[in-house]
């Protein structure tokens, strides 16, 4: 079992204190790779101050804390001297400083060793740990990503636009991945246009491996149930992974169910499969119990064995080691001010029905309450669902920014910020995407089967009965024409706008008043 924590003093000095945060459980992570496990003590600890920063999901809690539980767990097997806090644990004094210091006074401890954490915030307030703990703290690079911040930061330098594309080929030389002879396999370096295809219901859609819980998590799950019970999300089933071993059944699962068609269906949305041919994998991921990199790998494996098509092999490692570490990439160039960005000075509060999936809009519905009970919903949902609506509405982008914080399982905000700040909101005017990702209901209806079955009509523009996406799309091109107007990519849309009557402009117009009034 892990060690417990108490204020006694344990014995012989100890040189250093390293600390291990909730999404660092990689055996190689760069602060374990440099401590010496016969004389360094390995600190873990769930505090409050990571648990409220927002309200998480109840399974993201619990996900955390078992998963760190069985790392320690782990390390512990494999030699090393573990302290762990719990949550309950009558001295726990709620923060990651406090537990630090407190390890120290326990050990006499010299220094403390920690890896840069992935958020901005931690990563300012473990700048003030010297002065205020009176030791050496040294907090040292992740090199768990591909790019670091100054390989970005020279990608970056002197470019006019930071287009993922290019950043990603970059990625795609440096790691060999799908690369024949310094040329992308096939000729092409994305198969982007053949990942569009909507499902449908007569699919055999494989499901993420359902991992049965132990004696640890049980545990969590009953600590969460009674200190969260009051955040949002559905808390069992708990079925997710909690070890790297799960974790690697639930890659292989992956890529031998669900892989070949992840590309077909990629932006496809259907009511009552949440997770489509999606991995599943990107809470393990972010946490450490999978690498990036061993995770294309495996990917790529797939391919030259011939169990999956390179569109979907090549769709699935842009994801990796495109989108993934530009997100991160964006986020270190622009933080500290990139969660406060606002380009279109959007003010509305965010609609309780986030919280609740109380709408008669049958595609916000599904997400909202897939989201509640699964702490997941696929990039398509987050980005043309929820994350459409939220700009379309004029929701604050910082409120928005919160709650795709607080509800996903996979949620850190060094890769939640750029998705929703820049991606989904276009909040930071443009500098990750070319226009922003606005859609009326002909998107959703085109890539979903949810209008079947909706309240409202996705073929009615306006009137009582209209799709809310049809008159509030037409009313966000008109509300933010100043800052979009000029935009070559929405040329088109305006010229059609301009075009329409006077009165069916006023129509769309006072429909999507209705609709904001509604709200
Ligand atoms: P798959 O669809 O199977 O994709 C494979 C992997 O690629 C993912 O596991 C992930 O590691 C990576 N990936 C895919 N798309 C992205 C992307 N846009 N940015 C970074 N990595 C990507 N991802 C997070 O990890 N945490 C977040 O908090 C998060 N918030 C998001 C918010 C919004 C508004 C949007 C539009 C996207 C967000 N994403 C976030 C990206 C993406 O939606 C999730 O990574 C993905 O849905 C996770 O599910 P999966 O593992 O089944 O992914
Ligand atoms: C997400 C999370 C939660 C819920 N709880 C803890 C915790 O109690 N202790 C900890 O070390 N880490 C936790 N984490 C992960 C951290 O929030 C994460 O390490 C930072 O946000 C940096 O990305
Ligand atoms: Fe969503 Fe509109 Fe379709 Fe209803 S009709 S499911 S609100 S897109």
């Amino acid at each position: 079992m892990v060690t417990r924590t108490n204020d006694q003093d344990l014995g012989a000095p100890c040189l250093r204190i390293i600390l291990i945060l909730g999404d660092q459980l990689s055996r190689d992570i760069r602060s374990l790779q440099l401590a010496d496990r016969n004389c360094d003590i390995v600190l873990m600890a769930e505090v409050a101050q990571e648990a409220k920063y927002v309200p998480h999901h109840k399974k993201k809690i619990a996900f955390v804390f078992s998963a760190m539980r069985h790392f320690a767990q782990d390390l512990q097997a494999h030699g090393w001297r573990v302290e762990y806090t719990r949550y309950d644990d009558a001295n726990n004094s709620g923060s990651l400083v406090g537990e630090v210091q407190r390890a120290i006074k326990r050990h006499s401890a010299s220094e403390v060793m920690v890896t840069e954490p992935g958020e901005f915030r931690l990563k300012s307030d473990i700048k003030s740990w010297t002065r205020k703990l009176g030791v050496a703290v040294e907090c040292l690079d992740d090199t768990r990503f591909l790019a670091s911040h100054s390989d970005f930061q020279n990608w970056a330098q002197g470019r006019k636009q930071l287009r993922m594309e290019y950043f990603y080929r970059e990625m795609r030389k440096i790691t060999g991945l799908l690369m024949k002879e310094g040329q992308p396999e096939g000729g092409k370096w994305n198969y982007d246009s053949e990942n569009r295809k909507p499902a449908k219901g007569d699919l055999l859609i494989p499901h993420p491996l359902r991992n049965s819980t132990d004696e640890v998590t049980e545990e969590v799950l009953d600590l969460v149930a009674s200190n969260f019970g009051g955040n949002f999300g559905t808390l069992r089933p708990f079925w997710c992974a909690v070890t790297r071993e799960g974790a690697l059944e639930a890659l292989d699962h992956f890529v031998n169910h669900a892989l070949p068609h992840f590309g077909d269906y990629q932006d496809a949305m259907l009511e009552g499969e949440p997770f489509l041919y999606h991995s599943v994998l990107a809470q393990y991921i972010n946490v450490g119990l999978l690498g990036p990199l061993e995770v294309c790998r495996r990917v790529e494996d797939a391919y030259y064995d011939g169990h999956a098509p390179l569109n979907a092999v090549e769709g699935y490692i842009r994801q990796i080691i495109g989108w993934r570490e530009y997100m991160r990439g964006i986020y270190w160039l622009n933080m500290p001010g990139y969660t406060e960005a606002n380009f279109f000075g959007a003010t509305r509060n965010l609609p309780d029905f986030y919280w609740t999936g109380d709408t008669d809009m049958a595609c916000m519905a599904a997400v909202i309450s897939q989201t509640r009970d699964e702490a997941y919903a696929h990039h398509i949902q987050r980005l043309m669902v929820t994350g459409n609506f939220a700009m379309l509405a004029g929701i604050d982008p910082h409120a928005v920014h919160e709650w795709y914080l607080a509800v996903y399982f996979d949620a850190y905000e060094w890769v939640e910020a750029p998705n929703v700040i820049g991606m989904s909101q276009f909040a930071d005017g443009g500098l990750l995407s070319s226009k922003p990702y606005a859609a009326s209901g002909n998107y959703i209806n085109k890539m979903s089967n949810h209008c079947a079955h909706c309240h409202y009509d996705v073929s009615e523009k306006t009137g009582k009965n209209a799709c809310p996406f049809n008159p509030l799309y037409w009313d966000f091109l008109i509300r933010n024409q100043n800052q979009l107007r000029s935009n070559p990519r929405l040329g088109h849309v305006y010229r059609t706008w301009d075009r329409m009557s006077a009165d069916k402009q006023g129509e769309y117009l006072a429909g999507a008043m209705a609709v904001l009034n509604a709200l």
